[in-house]
């Protein structure tokens, strides 16, 4: 059996339509569920919708509208933008969704049964925005308004029921003492260790004034929090309940998660696990915010970065890659045109995709058109093979941090060094002799050339699919689905005779803004 890999992104309410920040982590999991399918693991990948609580009904009651009618029109939004991003996700769950509502009746009467719930009151501050209570503290600090979004703080007096959060303060601790890679990156580690040694206290996870939740099973007159009920979806996925089939992805490998909701990831949700007796997941990984041109992203200032244009143009990877390449996962990034054009060209148009149709063109031009038989090597192809060599290694210890950047660089050196390799060889100069040792010195550069695309499409599949499948269909090498990467990402795997066949440019250089 292969071991297996389960990936999940937050999911993503419905209140709206998806933007930047949506997309950066669903990409981000796309890619490395594209990766360890690629390395031979049984991967899951799941996403989807948090479609309860006061935020969505309040949405929905502005536009005249039942909360499920807006989350049906939403959530497509949500589907046809994955799509168009080449998500590959296994599932798709929606909280709306019967098997999560049954499945989480069942948790939270576990939770009852177990002495872990009791009916308390609750007084203070509550966020809608954020779907979170606030501590009087907290409250003032920031004006009576939302630290995140600064809606103004909305006052609360209600009977709740209330887990025991305080209970596993201890637990916790150990757990984090023993796991320093269950929160990455480690800074975000210590952020999290930090506040749960201040004291955690108990957490309201009822609400008895909301209709539009799922109903508390020992209670029907309160429905359950929103947050309580979006976070077992990572479980309720798997079909906790029955703990068949799907459930041997549990624990999840990476949970990747946004900075602004670390706490209910590294703390609650851990410690809700704990009361249902059930494994923390590896890795709760939390990537930064995006600006866009330096100011943070806002509904009142309308400044979303709307993926859809930049699909509609470039087609869905070369946004991917960007994503991915401009900041070091974990860290916060600016998005702006320039930038993003800026790499387009040099990396996507100049470094790769110059590379492909070269190499393309000069086996078409000087080598029948098929990958020639390479002869003897020298210093040259040395170290270019080296650099394609450790590539595999580079890029595997890379996936295991989330490092996408690193991973890149890595790929993208090999890309450099080949087009340094094709200057300092000059096949084309070699194409003008006719001495049997320049004719094979030509096959061997071409060889090499050739190796180095192979070897870069491989690599960048998870990244750019559909581009490197083009890339492979350029070079006729068909061979990636039916090798594991421990074979694919070596060097010397293309086939001397395989023929090649010139296709339009990858990515097509562009001057207009
Ligand atoms: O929080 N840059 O959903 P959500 C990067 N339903 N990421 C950003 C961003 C930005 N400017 N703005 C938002 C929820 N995000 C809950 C999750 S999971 C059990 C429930 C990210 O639709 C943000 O960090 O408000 C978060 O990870 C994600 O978008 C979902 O936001």
């Amino acid at each position: 059996m292969p071991e297996t890999f389960y990936v999940t992104t937050p999911i993503y309410y419905v209140n709206d339509v998806p933007h930047i920040g949506h997309a950066y982590t669903t990409v981000a999991a796309d890619v490395l569920a594209r990766y360890y399918r690629l390395a031979g693991r049984d991967v899951h990948f799941l996403t989807g919708t948090d479609e309860h609580g006061q935020k969505i009904a309040q949405a929905a009651a502005r536009q005249n509208l039942q909360p499920i009618q807006l989350a049906d029109r939403v959530v497509e939004d949500f589907r046809s933008l994955w799509q168009r991003l080449d998500i590959s996700n296994d599932d798709f769950i929606r909280t709306t969704e019967t098997r999560h509502e049954q499945q989480l009746a069942a948790i939270m009467s576990k939770l009852v049964e177990q002495g872990n719930i009791y009916s308390g009151h609750y007084e203070g501050w509550y966020s809608v925005t954020e779907e979170q209570f606030v501590s009087e503290t907290e409250a003032v600090e920031n004006d009576y308004k939302c630290a995140m979004s600064g809606t103004p703080l909305q006052r609360v007096k209600e009977e709740n029921y209330f887990f025991r959060l305080s209970k596993f303060q201890d637990r916790l601790l150990a757990y984090l003492d023993e796991h320093r890679d269950f929160v990455k990156p480690a800074a975000r580690f210590n952020e999290v260790y930090s506040r749960v040694k201040e004291g955690l206290r108990d957490l309201a996870i009822s609400r008895p004034s909301l209709e539009w939740g799922i109903r508390m099973p020992n209670d029907p007159s309160h429905t359950i929090y929103v947050w309580v009920d979006a976070l077992c979806n990572y479980i309720t996925g798997l079909n906790y309940t029955d703990q068949q089939d799907a459930w041997r992805y549990w624990p999840a490998d990476v949970q990747l998660i946004g900075k602004d909701i670390l706490w209910f990831h590294a703390v609650i949700w851990p410690c809700l696990l704990m009361a249902l007796d059930v494994e923390l997941p590896r890795c709760v990984f939390a990537h930064g915010w995006w600006t866009h041109n330096g100011q943070r992203m806002s509904k009142s200032l309308g400044n979303f970065v709307d993926p859809s244009g930049y699909l509609d143009r470039f087609g869905p990877d070369a946004f991917r890659y960007f994503l991915l390449r401009e900041v070091p996962f974990g860290r916060d990034g600016d998005f702006s045109d320039e930038s993003f054009l800026r790499r387009y060209n040099s990396e996507l148009a100049n470094d790769l995709g110059n590379l492909l149709s070269r190499t393309v063109n000069m086996i078409e031009r000087y080598c029948d058109g098929r990958v020639p038989q390479p002869g003897g090597s020298t210093a040259q192809e040395d170290s270019l093979q080296t650099v394609g060599r450790q590539l595999a290694g580079r890029v595997d210890s890379a996936f295991v941090d989330c490092k996408f950047h690193t991973a890149l660089e890595s790929i993208l050196a090999l890309a450099t060094e080949a087009n340094r390799y094709i200057d300092s060889t000059k096949p084309f100069a070699l194409a003008k002799q006719t001495d049997p040792a320049s004719r094979e010195r030509l096959r061997t550069v071409l060889y090499h050339c050739g190796e180095s695309v192979r070897l870069l499409g491989v690599f960048l599949t998870p990244f750019m699919p559909g581009s490197m499948s083009r890339l492979f269909e350029q070079l006729c090498w068909d061979q990636l689905e039916r090798m594991p990467l421990s074979q694919s990402g070596q060097w010397s795997v293309l086939p001397a005779g395989t023929p090649v066949r010139q296709g339009p440019p990858l990515f097509p250089r562009t001057d207009r803004k």
